[in-house]
């Protein structure tokens, strides 16, 4: 017989899929440079046969998130070898990312540009996008801005707003009714005095207007230091606008490191807010977790499985919060009570059960061993190092 504790983790265990980036597993490096690994993906058929080896160990993996420009380089014409490589690499396309900023044409913005023959490029290079998820059968497209000006007075802050309304109105006007448009929003960088889609009350207003398949985007690392994301995540779901994440972490701004490694508990407490959400409306949330984490020193599948399994950990000790329990000691304000639910919970040592449960799915019970003792990361190391040598490129 399984105590509550282990049929409330495999229930969740059951439920929790995470989807990884292609360009977690390409050559990437900070603006002073760039350190290059010998085992590092330069295709996109390296990309999916690094996230099948990821799926493979842990289980939880079975879409991998694509960038069109990095890996899509013909647009349409490249999602022929897309669906060739997830056939034979067994692993689905998820979210699909237009890329509206490395273009030269991009320098003063993309949807929020003041020429208009540049928005419209920017919105074909979108309505693009949408036909590739469409022919990828990929349900979300992940919309990043990189627009926004350096300098006081230098942008109409205001008609970039109704320009970045037009855009995306026309962006989901083409959506199929099983598709989703995630907009994503960011503080900060490479812009440094306004970003047109800055925080979440932007992401809603412009999800809004654009029409009720568009939903909000966090990314963990676009906040300020200390903003309280759980409570925008509360926010957002009692909205019913909360279409997905991207998980990373950071120390001081958008430092795209290991999920958990500065912060376990914050990724804690937003896993416990979606599923207390989850109970008290007797509902299950459509929610696309997702990496988006660039990983310049540490061995890149490395660091995806321990990522991987870091999220799964945190989010079973989430799923043994009481909720009944809590919602109690909320009513009568019993502070510590409450407080000590969550901290019990964030506590427990869930491995041993998670460990069972891989095993009684027929994966390996320590993924990151499976993985290093399998000669993938010798055999690749000898096949990518001569190519990697020369590869200063980063992403694609
Ligand atoms: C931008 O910082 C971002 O978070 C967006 O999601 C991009 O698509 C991704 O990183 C990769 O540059
Ligand atoms: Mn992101």
């Amino acid at each position: 017989m399984k105590s509550s504790a282990s049929t409330r983790i495999f229930e969740a265990l059951e439920a929790f899929r995470i989807e990884i980036p292609s360009w977690g597993f390409a050559n990437t490096g900070t603006r002073f440079g760039k350190f290059l690994q010998p085992a590092a993906a330069t295709t996109t058929e390296e990309k999916f046969s690094d996230a099948a080896e990821v799926h493979r160990v842990t289980g939880i993996c079975p879409t991998i998130a694509l960038h069109v420009l990095w890996d899509l380089p013909q647009g349409l014409t490249s999602t022929k070898e897309i669906s060739a490589l997830s056939t034979g690499y067994g692993i689905q396309p998820g979210s699909i990312n237009p890329n509206l900023f490395q273009d030269q044409t991009y320098k003063h913005g993309s949807f929020g540009n003041p020429d208009a023959s540049i928005r419209k490029r920017a919105l074909e290079h979108t309505k693009d996008s949408i036909e590739i998820a469409q022919r990828l059968n990929s349900r979300d497209i992940s919309m990043w801005f990189a627009d926004g000006s350096n300098y006081p007075g230098t942008a109409n802050i205001r008609r970039r707003k109704a320009w970045f309304e037009d855009g995306l109105r026309e962006a989901h006007s083409h959506l199929s009714p099983d598709q989703r448009l995630l907009i994503e929003y960011k503080p900060f960088e490479p812009a440094f005095y306004h970003t047109d889609i800055a925080d979440w009350g932007m992401a809603i207003h412009l999800a809004r207007t654009a029409g009720p398949q568009a939903k909000v985007l966090v990314d963990t690392g676009h906040h300020y230091q200390s903003q309280n994301i759980e409570q925008i995540v509360a926010w957002l779901l009692s909205e019913e606008m909360l279409g997905g994440f991207h998980f990373n972490d950071r120390r001081y701004a958008d430092d795209d490191l290991t999920i958990g490694s500065i912060d376990p508990y914050q990724v804690f407490r937003i896993f416990h807010e979606i599923l207390f959400y989850e109970w008290e409306n007797d509902t299950e949330a459509d929610i696309a977790y997702m990496i988006d984490q660039s990983h310049n020193l540490k061995g890149k599948i490395e660091e995806t499985i321990q990522t991987v399994t870091i999220a799964q950990q945190l989010f079973a000790k989430a799923a043994l919060v009481d909720h009944q329990a809590v919602s109690q000691a909320q009513d009568c304000c019993d502070l510590i009570g409450a407080e000590s639910l969550l901290q019990d919970a964030f506590n427990t040592d869930v491995r041993p059960i998670i460990r069972e449960w891989r095993q009684s799915k027929g994966l390996p019970s320590d993924p990151l061993k499976a993985f290093l003792e399998s000669g993938y990361l010798e055999r690749i190391t000898k096949e990518r190092s001569a190519r990697n040598a020369q590869n200063v490129s980063s992403y694609a």
